[in-house]
Order: C-alpha cells, then sequence, then structure tokens
C-alpha cells in the first residue's frame, strides 16, 4: 500500500538523495499566531531552514490531503482562515480529516506522525504541549507521541503556560530525551530558563545529530526533544511572563474554555497582556529553533 502522503517534488528529491530536510507544523499558523503575523513568521521558519541549508517541508492537511511540504499560497490560505474552519490535528484527527476531505493544522504530535510517514527525521517549533496547569488531567497529546515516534523536535521546550515540572516527568515517563542547545536547564519557552534540569547539554548541532544517529542505531522507538532558549534579546522578563501566564489561565477558566481551544486562547490572551512582547519572543525563538534544526538535519546528513 502506498502512503496517502502529497510529498511537494523538492522534498521528495531531497529525501531521496538524503539531504537534509526539515519539517514544520502548521497549528501554531492557524491556531498559534494571528493573521499576518503567521504568514510571515512561517515563511521566515522556511527561510531559516534554507539559510542552513536545509530543505523545508510545512506539513498541512489540504481537503483530506496530507500535504508535506505546502506552498506559500497554501500557507496564505490557511493563515487567512478562520480557526474554526481548520481543524487542529493530532493523532486523533488525522484519519477523521482525510476521510471528510477537511483542512487540517498538525499539532506537533501530528507532525511527528506524518514526518515519521515521509521519512524525515526532525522538526522544529516553538513549544511543545504539555501537562496543563491546574489540570492534571489534561495532558497533550504531543507528549504520549514522543513515546511512541522515533523523530526529533526542535522547540523551546514546552510552552511556559504548561505546568513544567508535571510535563518533564510526563515526557520521562516516555522515555523523552531532553537535550538542553546550550544550557544545562529547560528553557521557559518565552522567558530563557527554568531551573528545572534536562538530561544532557549539547553544545553544536553535531551532538545533537550523534545522539539521534545513536537512537537509530539503538532502534529506540521514541523521540527526542532539543530545548533551546529562546534567543536573549528577545526574551520576556520571567516575572512579567508568569504574571500574565497566570491572568490568562484565570480567564480561561472563569470563561470555561476547554480542550484543543486552551492553549490558542491563552497564548493569545498572553500576548494582549503583555502588549505583544510574548508574542515578539515566540516569533524569534520560533524562527531561531528552524534554523538550529536545519543545522542539526546538515550535520545529521554528514553522519
Ligand atoms: N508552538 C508555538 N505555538 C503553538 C504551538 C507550538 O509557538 O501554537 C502548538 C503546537 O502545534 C502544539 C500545540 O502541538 O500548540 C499544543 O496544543 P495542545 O496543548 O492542545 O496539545
Ligand atoms: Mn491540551
Amino acid at each position: 500500500m502506498t502512503l496517502p502522503l502529497t510529498i511537494r517534488p523538492e522534498v521528495k528529491a531531497a529525501l531521496e538523495d538524503g539531504a537534509p530536510v526539515v519539517a514544520l507544523e502548521s497549528t501554531l499558523i492557524t491556531h498559534g499566531l494571528p493573521h499576518p503575523t503567521n504568514v510571515e513568521t512561517a515563511l521566515a521558519m522556511e527561510a531559516a531552514v534554507r539559510d542552513a541549508s536545509a530543505i523545508p517541508a510545512t506539513i498541512a492537511i489540504l481537503k483530506g490531503a496530507i500535504t508535506v511540504g505546502i506552498g506559500a499560497e497554501d500557507i496564505e490560505s490557511l493563515a487567512r482562515m478562520p480557526a474554526a474552519q481548520v481543524r487542529k490535528c493530532s493523532r486523533r484527527d488525522l484519519a477523521i480529516a482525510t476521510a471528510l476531505g477537511q483542512y487540517g493544522a498538525t499539532t506537533v504530535a501530528g507532525t511527528m506522525i506524518v514526518a515519521k510517514m515521509a521519512g524525515i527525521k526532525l522538526f522544529a517549533t516553538g513549544g511543545i504541549g504539555g501537562v496543563h496547569r491546574g489540570q492534571p488531567h489534561d495532558v497533550s497529546a504531543d507528549l504520549t507521541e514522543f513515546g511512541r515516534t522515533p523523530v526529533t523536535v526542535v522547540s523551546s521546550g514546552a510552552k511556559s503556560i504548561l505546568d513544567l515540572p508535571l510535563t518533564l516527568e510526563a515526557l520521562e515517563t516516555n522515555g523523552v530525551p531532553i537535550l538542553g542547545y546550550r544550557t544545562d536547564v529547560l528553557p521557559a519557552f518565552y522567558s530563557g530558563r527554568t531551573n528545572l534540569p534536562i538530561d544532557q547539554r549539547i553544545e553544536s548541532a553535531a551532538e545533537a545529530a550523534a545522539i539521534i544517529r545513536a537512537a537509530q542505531a539503538l532502534g529506540a522507538q521514541n523521540g527526542i526533544l532539543v530545548a533551546v532558549p529562546a534567543p536573549a534579546e528577545h526574551e520576556l522578563d520571567l516575572e512579567i511572563a508568569e504574571a500574565a501566564i497566570a491572568q490568562a489561565t484565570r480567564d480561561a477558566a472563569a470563561s470555561a474554555i476547554g480542550g484543543k481551544d486552551i492553549t490558542p486562547y491563552v497564548l493569545s490572551r498572553v500576548s494582549e497582556l503583555t502588549k505583544g512582547a510574548s508574542m515578539a519572543a515566540n516569533i524569534a525563538l520560533l524562527i531561531n529553533n528552524a534554523r538550529i534544526a536545519g543545522e542539526i538535519a546538515r550535520e545529521l546528513g554528514r553522519l
């Protein structure tokens, strides 16, 4: 059976040649950032991957077709669609969106699944999902996906709107190594660093690639998280971020926001409360993570 994937010719050729490819997710376009910032950021992430001499492949579902490497026009049209018209696709959603011909944006979990199907080893995003604050049973499917899908994700840790200590526990349970890119502690998404330890500090893309290669050699079925602190010049003061996150979390509870809607709601509320500073940090870290993922993909190609 051939895989039900549409792969852009440039990406297909790169995969066949063993050239470096970095997948990019689409939920941050449709549910994570407002228009037109979402389009600009998605295109800037693709450019950052290319700057590192790798090929970007933004993944989304277009009228039921799981597409690996959507074009700039598709990015633009998804970015303009009301979020309610695009299915936020985690593991449970992929079959529904494809069977019913829907538009879908892939989350970290959804992107890992499609990347693996396409043979792409790593992808970049901002912050993975995790355990929600005050709702320890609301655990993102991203975390279980890391336990079962061997794809490396370059992010600034988990989004700091989450309960980070509980998120680390869930990653540990799922057997997921966390590599700190030039950091000994978990990044706090928008704001530099937490005081939470990670598994191993690494200094270079080459070290990340060596660990990914070793995991492959061991037949590991789990994902790997490469955690990169937000660029210092754009990071948000930790206290300012924490105050806004606490307020936004209370507002979400007061408005009875739940399920898939919590993350998008809290991200946009924090952006309002910080007068855009959190969004500026989010954009900067997304682009930086894309570049580092490109460098790791290139090193992986050398091994
Ligand atoms: N990184 C960002 N912004 C985002 C996301 C990541 O900078 O919006 C998305 C990812 O797609 C991630 C999702 O999988 O948020 C988590 O959603 P949830 O908590 O509902 O699992
Ligand atoms: Mn959730």
